[in-house]
C-alpha cells in the first residue's frame, strides 16, 4: 500500500491523478484549465511511461543477471499503433487510470483518441513486427526489436473526389512520449569507398573497407511492456545524423556549403518509409536504409556481448537474429566482415557464427516482391560487402556442384548472383544461405515456398525449413479495440486468463448454443455497428444502419487481393435491385479500407472505382437504403481498432497461392466475423479451426489455380458465357459510375476481360453464390450469432503468443525468463 502511493510507480487511482497532474505540470507547464488535448495526452503518457520505466530497468536487470539468449527482431518496419491505451490494459491499470479521469473530469477516451500513431511500416509485415513484440514481452522471451526510426511512417491517405490523394505523416510533430533519445549510443555507418588487403603483425592477410562517407546512427528507445507480466522489453530505432567531424574537416578546406549538403544527405537515410509493398527497382537510398539499420543493429549487440563476456566466441548462443523478410538480408555480410575485418576473425569461425545466428522468414511469393539490387549499385555504396558475398558465393555453389554433379543450371538458379541481364544480387538467397531455419508464414505459404521460390534450397538443406502461422495479438486486437466484447467473455469466462491464454476459449464454447449469451452477443456487435456508424456518418457524410450486416474488406490495395472482385459482386446486386424493385436482399453495408502504393497506378484505380460506385448506389432512391457502399480513408492501425469489433462478414478473397497468409483474417474472426474467402493463407488454417459450416469458402485452390494457368487462362471466355459477369463488368464500362466518362475506368476493365492475371472472372461466379449462402445465414440470427461466437471462441491458434512460443522452441531455442518486481 505504501509503494502505491509513490507518484511515479503508484498504480492506484490516487497515485495516477497526483501524477497526472505533476506532468502536466512539470513537463507541460500547465494547469487544467488551461490545457490542450496534446497536453493532456502527454500528461497521460509521461505518467504511464514512469511506470514502465522500472520494470524496463528492472527486465535489464533480470536478462544480464541470467545471461538469457536474446531475440534480435530485424525489421524495416514498425507498425506499432498507438501506445496509451495498449499500456494501460498491459500494465493492468486502464480502470484506476479511467476512474482517475473522471475524479478530474477528463474525457478519457478523448485523451486516448489524441495520440498520433507510429505508421512505421506499410501492412501486413509491420503490423506482424508489432505484434510479435507485444508476444515476446507477455511470453517473457528477452528480445529486441531493432528498426529504423522514420521521421515520417506511412502516408496519411485523403479521398479526394474519390481518388487517393497523400499527405505526409507528421507523427513526430508534437513529441513522442514513448521514446527515449540516447544521443551517446551511436555507431558509424559507412558508405563507399574501397576495399583494401593488408598484413597483419602476424602477417597474415587481412582486409579493411575505407569507406568515402561514414554516418552516424543513434539509438531512440521504446519500451514494450508485456501483458500481466513485469517483463519489459526495447525497441530501438535507429536515426541517421551527420557525425560532427564532418562538418569540421570540410569547413576547414573551405567547402561550407558541400559540408552542408553532406550533412543534409546523411539525415535523409532516415527521413521518411518506402510506403510500396513491393521493391522499387534499384532504389539506391533503400538500400542505404537497409544497410544502416542492419549495421547499427549488429554493431549494438557486439557491444553488449563484449560488454558482458569480453569475447564474441560465444555470440550466437547469446543472440538469435530474425531477420523479418529479406529488408535485413545485409546482416549475414555485415556481420561477417564485423567479426572478420573489425574483430579479427577468421573466415571458418567466422561463418559458423553467423550461420548460428541469423534466421530468416519469407512473407511473400509474389514474384515481383523479391529483392535484387545491382551489382553495380552495391560495388559503390558497399564493395566490401560484394567482396563477403562473392567469398560466401563461390563455397556455397562449390557445396551445390558437389551434392548435384553436373548441374550448372541449378548452379545458376541458386547463385548469389543473378547474372541474366544486368547483373544483381539476389537478397533472399543471400539470406538462406546465412541462415540456420528459414520459414514461412502459414501452412499453404510454408509449402509454395519449398516447391516453388526456394525449391533448389530445400532439395540441399530440407531439415532448414519450417512453417510458423503467423499471429496477431488478443491485447490490442480484442482487449483495446473491442472492450464490450472482452468484457462479455470475461464475465461468461469467470476469469480473463483467455487474454494471454486465447487457447482457453475453446471453454466457452458450449455456451454458443446459450440464447441469452447469443442475445448479447449481438447487442455487442450492433453496439460496435453503431460507434462505427456514427464516426463514419461524421467523416463520409453516410451513417450506415447497424441493422444492417457489416460486410467490410480492409486491407492495402492490390490487384492479387481482389478489391474488385468484391466489388463486381456489389454491381450485380445493384442491378438486381434495379431490374426489379422487390428483389428480396438482406440490406448490407460494404466498407472497404486500404491504401494503394502511390505509383501504382491500378490499385488507384480501384479506390477510385469502390467510390464512384458508391456514389451512383447510395444516392439512388430505388435503392432505398438495401445496399450501401462506403470508403473508409486513411485506414491505418487506430482506424482498424474501430472497424474488426464492426464487422459481420470479412472479405478474404485474394487468389489461392497468393497471399501469404494474411493477419487481417485473423482479427475480424476473432472479434466474431465470419469470413468469406478462398483457400488462401492462413484463411486454410482459420477455416480449420472455426469449423467448415462457419466459414463461406469458395474458388479455386492454389493447385487449380496453377492448373488453369498452365493450360492457358482465357477470361474472355468467362466474360461471354456468364452474363452476370458480363453486365456488370459492361455496366462500369458504359460510364454510367463515370459522368458518362467510357475512358476513366477502361484499363481496369478491358485488363479483366483480356489478362485478369489474378483471376477474378474465373472466380466470380462461386463468389457469388457464396455471398447468396450468406445473404440467407444472416437472416437466422440464432444460427449467425451461434456461427460468430464459435469463430472467436476457436481462434486460439492465431493468438501471436502462439506464433512465438513456436518460434522460441523449434527456431530460436530460448526460454522464458520471467522478471520480479520488488517494491
Ligand atoms: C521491398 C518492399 C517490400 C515491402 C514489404 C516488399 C515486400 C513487402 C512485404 C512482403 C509485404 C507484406 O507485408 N507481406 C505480408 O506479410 C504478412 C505478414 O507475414 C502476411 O500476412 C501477408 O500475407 C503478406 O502479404
Amino acid at each position: 500500500a505504501a509503494a502505491d502511493e509513490r507518484t511515479r510507480t503508484g498504480l492506484s487511482k490516487e497515485a495516477l491523478s497526483r501524477a497526472f497532474l505533476d506532468n502536466l505540470f512539470y513537463l507541460q507547464g500547465r494547469s487544467l484549465d488551461v490545457a490542450t488535448d496534446n497536453n493532456l495526452y502527454q500528461a497521460a503518457a509521461f505518467t504511464v511511461r514512469d511506470r514502465l520505466l522500472e520494470r524496463w530497468i528492472r527486465s535489464a536487470h533480470v536478462y544480464k543477471e541470467q545471461n538469457a539468449r536474446t531475440v534480435c527482431y530485424l525489421s524495416a518496419e514498425f507498425l506499432l499503433g498507438p501506445h496509451l491505451a495498449n499500456n494501460l490494459i498491459n500494465l493492468g491499470i486502464i480502470e484506476a487510470a479511467r476512474a482517475a479521469g473522471d475524479e478530474l473530469d477528463l474525457d478519457f477516451e478523448q485523451i486516448l483518441e489524441s495520440e498520433e500513431e507510429p505508421g512505421l511500416g506499410n501492412g501486413g509485415l509491420g503490423r506482424l513486427a508489432a505484434c510479435y513484440m507485444d508476444s515476446l514481452a507477455t511470453t517473457q522471451i528477452p528480445a529486441i526489436g531493432y528498426g529504423i526510426r522514420y521521421e515520417f511512417g506511412i502516408f496519411d491517405q485523403v479521398i479526394v473526389d474519390g481518388w487517393q490523394v497523400e499527405k505526409g505523416d507528421t507523427w513526430l510533430r508534437n513529441g513522442n512520449p514513448w521514446e527515449i533519445p540516447r544521443p551517446k549510443l551511436a555507431f558509424p555507418v559507412g558508405f563507399g569507398g574501397y576495399s583494401e588487403e593488408y598484413a597483419d603483425e602476424y602477417g597474415v592477410v587481412r582486409h579493411r573497407w575505407r569507406p568515402e562517407l561514414q554516418i552516424n546512427g543513434v539509438a531512440y528507445d521504446t519500451p514494450i511492456m508485456g501483458y500481466g507480466v513485469n517483463n519489459v522489453n526495447l525497441l530501438r530505432l535507429w536515426r541517421s545524423e551527420a557525425p560532427e567531424s564532418f562538418n569540421f574537416g570540410a569547413f576547414n578546406v573551405g567547402d561550407y556549403y558541400g559540408a552542408v549538403h553532406a550533412k543534409i544527405g546523411a539525415e535523409t537515410i532516415s527521413k521518411v518509409l518506402y510506403p510500396n509493398d513491393e521493391p522499387e527497382a534499384g532504389k539506391e537510398l533503400r538500400l542505404k536504409q537497409q544497410f544502416f539499420f542492419v549495421s547499427c543493429s549488429l554493431q549494438d549487440m557486439i557491444r553488449l556481448q563484449l560488454r558482458n563476456t569480453g569475447t564474441l566466441e560465444h555470440f550466437s548462443e547469446k543472440f538469435a537474429v530474425q531477420l523479418n523478410d529479406t529488408h535485413p538480408a545485409l546482416a549475414v555480410a555485415e556481420l561477417m566482415r564485423l567479426l572478420m575485418d573489425e574483430h579479427l576473425m577468421g573466415w571458418e569461425q567466422a561463418w559458423t557464427i553467423t550461420r548460428n545466428t541469423c534466421h530468416f522468414t519469407n512473407h511473400t511469393l509474389l514474384p515481383e516482391a523479391l529483392e535484387t539490387w545491382p551489382v553495380e549499385l552495391f560495388e559503390r555504396l558497399l564493395p566490401r560487402h560484394l567482396e563477403i558475398i562473392y567469398a560466401i558465393n563461390q563455397r556455397f555453389l562449390d557445396e551445390v556442384r558437389v551434392r548435384f554433379l553436373n548441374d550448372e543450371a541449378r548452379v545458376a538458379r541458386m547463385s548469389l548472383i543473378d547474372e541474366g541481364g544486368g547483373r544483381k544480387v539476389r537478397m533472399a538467397h543471400l539470406a538462406a544461405v546465412g541462415s540456420r531455419a528459414i520459414n514461412g508464414v502459414a501452412e499453404l505459404h510454408s509449402e509454395l515456398l519449398k516447391s516453388t521460390v526456394m525449391k533448389d534450397f530445400n532439395d540441399l538443406w530440407p531439415e532448414r525449413f519450417h512453417n510458423v502461422t503467423n499471429g496477431v495479438t488478443p491485447r490490442r486486437f480484442m482487449v483495446v479495440s473491442n472492450p464490450e466484447l472482452a468484457a462479455l467473455i470475461t464475465e461468461t469466462c469467470g476469469n480473463d486468463r483467455w487474454v494471454s491464454d486465447l487457447e482457453s476459449l475453446r471453454d466457452l464454447e458450449p455456451h454458443a448454443e446459450d440464447h441469452a449469451l447469443q442475445q448479447r452477443w449481438r447487442a455487442v456487435k450492433t453496439n460496435a455497428k453503431r460507434e462505427l456508424s456514427d464516426w463514419l456518418g461524421a467523416r463520409t457524410g453516410y451513417a450506415p444502419d447497424p441493422e444492417s450486416l457489416f460486410d467490410v474488406q480492409a486491407k492495402r490495395f492490390h490487384e492479387y487481393k481482389r478489391q474488385h472482385l468484391n466489388l463486381l459482386h456489389i454491381i450485380w446486386l445493384y442491378e438486381q435491385i434495379k431490374q426489379n424493385a422487390n428483389t428480396d436482399l438482406t440490406p448490407r453495408t460494404f466498407i472497404f479500407g486500404g491504401k494503394a502504393a502511390p505509383g501504382y497506378f491500378m490499385a488507384k484505380l480501384m479506390i477510385k472505382l469502390i467510390n464512384a460506385v458508391g456514389e451512383v448506389i447510395n444516392k439512388d432512391p430505388q435503392v432505398n437504403g438495401t445496399l450501401r457502399v462506403l470508403f473508409m480513408p486513411d485506414f491505418n492501425v487506430k482506424n482498424g481498432q474501430r472497424l474488426y469489433p464492426a464487422a459481420d462478414l470479412s472479405e478474404q478473397i485474394s487468389l489461392a497461392g497468393k497471399e501469404a497468409s494474411g493477419t487481417g483474417n485473423m482479427k475480424f474472426s476473432m472479434n466474431g466475423a465470419l469470413t468469406i474467402g478462398t483457400l488462401d493463407g492462413a484463411n486454410i488454417e482459420i477455416r480449420d479451426e472455426v469449423g467448415h459450416e462457419n466459414f463461406f469458402l469458395f474458388g479455386m485452390t492454389a493447385t487449380e489455380v496453377q492448373q488453369r494457368q498452365e493450360a492457358g487462362y482465357q477470361p474472355w471466355e468467362y466474360y461471354q458465357r456468364n452474363e452476370q459477369l458480363r453486365s456488370a463488368i459492361d455496366l462500369i464500362a458504359s460510364g454510367l459510375f463515370s459522368h458518362g466518362d467510357a475512358e476513366l475506368f477502361r484499363p481496369l476493365t478491358e485488363n479483366l476481360i483480356h489478362h485478369d492475371p489474378f483471376m477474378v472472372l474465373a472466380d466470380f461466379e462461386d463468389y457469388r453464390e457464396r455471398q447468396q449462402e450468406v445473404d440467407r445465414a444472416y437472416r437466422d440470427a440464432h444460427h449467425w450469432d451461434r456461427m460468430s461466437i464459435l469463430n472467436t471462441t476457436r481462434m486460439g491458434k492465431f493468438s501471436s503468443d502462439r506464433s512465438i512460443r513456436d518460434y522460441a522452441q523449434r527456431i530460436w531455442q530460448v526460454e522464458p525468463t520471467p522478471v520480479e518486481v520488488h517494491d
